[in-house]
């Protein structure tokens, strides 16, 4: 049976919750499905049926959610799909907003 032997003292110490973002997927006519489930499985780490299921919902609805992050991880992630899509020739945009 375990036996505390030290009573250890309460302290309360609070943190600024962090600071979360989210990050968007936009919706553009030029951009292949292909390609967006691509980005969503090697820049948000989605499963490819998630990922599908992402790009379907940007789609149809104009937007749609990739992740939510620290604040400077969204702002890399957003980066580097504006970045790999220009690479590939494609128009794909991203948006972060405050997570409240
Ligand atoms: N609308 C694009 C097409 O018909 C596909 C697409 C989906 C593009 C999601 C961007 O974020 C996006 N090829």
């Amino acid at each position: 049976m375990d036996e505390k032997i030290f009573s250890e003292e309460k302290e309360e110490v609070l943190f600024d919750s962090p600071e979360l973002y989210r990050v968007y997927l936009l919706n553009d006519d030029y951009t292949t499905m292909d390609f967006v489930v691509y980005v969503l499985m090697t820049i948000f780490d989605k499963p490819k049926i998630e990922a599908t299921s992402i790009m379907l919902h940007v789609h149809r609805n104009g937007r749609g959610l990739a992740g939510v992050y620290l604040k400077e991880i969204a702002e890399t992630k957003a980066a580097q799909v504006e970045s790999l899509a220009r690479a590939h020739g494609f128009p794909l945009k991203c948006a972060i907003q405050e997570d409240d």
